[in-house]
């Protein structure tokens, strides 16, 4: 705002003092760079298997993988679709598509049929990597879809069924063969991870090299990195790869500091604990319904959790109770919070205890807000910058964030200003110590056990029912999960007889699981504003009032 003078604009930094950040060169070039270091050391634990990978391997099947991907058509700017859980061929996918210049969009494999393709579409991949048992997904398309074999390509990393290619042509290329000659811009597009953000469908977010290497430089580098890992580290990656949590601060800055990642498929409580007993996992990663089943689970007390020194919780809000809940059953273990956003490149805000030295946070804090960026609090009305203790809009600026959503200038303006502040969607306030809350969310996005549930998606799910006249989503709250999508229908004149049972059974064809209503209520009309926006605000408050509703 141009009118604002200088004294009002109130800009939030770090504790910790900016550095020099090499994010003019790729992203596994970055990654890498420090490889001599560190070569022998373990980069990988696969958890199921127990197969493990040096650093110096894991570069070498990255270069070999890189050599395939050429073999198999991929080229710069192409994009590549992993549609995996956490395993070490989507580590190796993801290094490999960044040599050649080649762009990563992660996809959840619990993804039904119709949000597979509608992101295959969406961002054009040329190539899926994936299991066998998801492949069905991509087949019998329809009409205007792409096909296997004709648009796009599918590589599994078991027994490829009919039309497939096995894992093997792209791993057992020979890494002389790697494409020379690509020139890689810091500009240029490594990952399209797919958010919501504050309004609307999902969309491709631009991750670019620089974005992306500011992210982990932030949070990793310098003389005092803000999320210090050693060499001896091991790093638990339970949290989905295809999230952008896990992708950023557990594996890319893992790769950075030479740290090792333990990989699990899936979360499964005995499995968990067996493999931080046996591994020694020293830090965690977590979401809010993982540490609940940590602080809970009575198994808990027979394994041995002495080696964590760090628990990271993110991607929800966490509650003081049950924070101090799990740190009684890990004591000796620092526990801080990260607060971040796909579009943000991820990271906003980082619990500054788990610097190497060390300052104190307060429990219930996201921590403060990264080095090398600006956070500003506005007020959602006026737009004007607030003071410390004021809850408004959070906003982030810095090299991390974004470049723009994929073929969406509307969206990426909304969301990026002129002075290029991205604006988050939540609210929070920055307290006398420079520790900042998240205290609510303007925007519509759901967050189920920290998935992202877009309203917007389920709303016109429901209004292509025939017997549906008008819909909206908004989150209920819930202690299991956060919260979990509900619906207020409006039923049309013939679907009078329309239930709640059969909406929801309707939803859950067509949707992953955290995306299910959870309650369908009937109202004569849907609030809108004069200008045809859902009135949100009023329907959580029609919620709150009205439990029993
Ligand atoms: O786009 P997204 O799904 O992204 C994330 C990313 C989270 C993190 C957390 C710590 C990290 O170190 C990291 O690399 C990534 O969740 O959803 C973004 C929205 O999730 C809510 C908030 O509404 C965001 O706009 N959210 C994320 N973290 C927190 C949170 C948190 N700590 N507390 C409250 N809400």
């Amino acid at each position: 705002n141009q009118n604002q003078s200088s004294e009002e604009l109130h800009v939030f930094r770090s504790k910790l003092p900016d550095i020099s950040i090499s994010n003019n060169i790729p992203l596994h070039v970055y990654l890498f760079e420090r490889l001599s270091e560190f070569e022998e050391r373990t980069c990988i634990i696969a958890g199921n298997s127990g197969e493990t990978f040096t650093f110096s391997e894991t570069y070498l099947i990255c270069q070999k993988i890189a050599a395939g991907l050429t073999k198999v058509g991929i080229e710069k700017g192409d994009v590549i679709m992993t549609f995996l859980q956490n395993c070490s061929e989507f580590v190796f996918t993801i290094l490999a598509s960044s040599m050649i210049g080649a762009v990563i969009t992660t996809a959840n494999p619990f993804y039904t049929k119709s949000e597979a393709f509608k992101q295959l579409k969406a961002s054009n991949a040329k190539l899926i990597v994936t299991q066998s048992q998801y492949v069905d997904k991509f087949r019998d398309p329809a009409e205007n879809d792409p096909k296997i074999g004709e648009d796009f390509s599918v590589v599994t990393i078991d027994d490829p069924p009919e039309n497939c290619l096995h894992f093997s042509v792209l791993s057992e290329a020979k890494a002389e063969d790697m494409p020379k000659g690509v020139v890689i811009h810091p500009d240029d597009p490594v990952a399209l991870p797919f958010s919501s953000g504050t309004t609307g469908l999902p969309k491709g977010v631009i991750l670019t090299h620089k974005s992306l290497i500011t992210g982990v430089a932030q949070l990793v580098d310098g003389d005092n990195p803000n999320f210090y890992l050693k060499h001896d580290d091991v790093v638990l990656c339970v949290l989905p790869l295809f999230h952008i949590f896990a992708l950023n601060s557990v594996l890319l800055v893992s790769l950075r500091a030479g740290a090792s990642v333990l990989l699990m498929q899936k979360f499964e409580i005995s499995a968990l604990l067996e493999l931080i007993q046996k591994h020694r996992v020293s830090v965690a990663a977590v979401v809010p319904p993982l540490v609940l089943a940590l602080a809970k689970n009575p198994m808990v007390d027979s394994f041995d959790l002495s080696s964590i020194r760090l628990v990271l919780s993110g991607a929800a809000p966490l509650g003081k109770e049950l924070e101090e809940a799990l740190h009684r059953r890990v004591p000796q273990a620092i526990f801080g919070q990260g607060y971040g956003m796909t579009e943000a490149g991820p990271v906003v805000t980082m619990c500054p205890a788990f610097a190497k030295q060390p300052f104190s946070t307060k429990s219930g804090s996201c921590g403060s807000v990264v080095r090398n960026a600006d956070l500003k609090v506005v007020d959602p009305e006026t737009g004007g910058s607030l003071d410390r203790n004021q809850p408004g809009e959070i906003c982030i600026r810095g090299s991390q964030i974004m470049k723009g959503y994929l073929n969406d200038d509307e969206a990426t303006a909304r969301t990026i200003d002129v002075d290029g502040w991205l604006h988050t969607g939540d609210i929070g306030y920055v307290d006398d110590d420079d520790e900042i809350y998240i205290v609510d969310r303007v925007k519509e996005l759901i967050k189920f056990k920290g998935f992202q549930v877009p309203p917007a998606e389920l709303e016109s799910l429901l209004i292509s029912h025939p017997d549906i006249a008008d819909a909206a989503v908004v989150p209920q709250k819930d202690d299991a999960a956060g919260e979990v999508p509900v619906a207020f229908v409006v039923r049309s004149a013939q679907g009078f007889d329309l239930t709640e049972e059969a909406i929801k059974e309707f939803i859950a064809k067509q949707v992953v699981f955290y995306k299910k209503l959870h309650k369908v209520y009937f109202i004569h009309a849907i609030p809108k504003s004069p200008s045809g926006k859902i009135l949100r605000k009023d329907l959580r408050a029609k919620l709150i009032a009205t439990p029993q509703l």
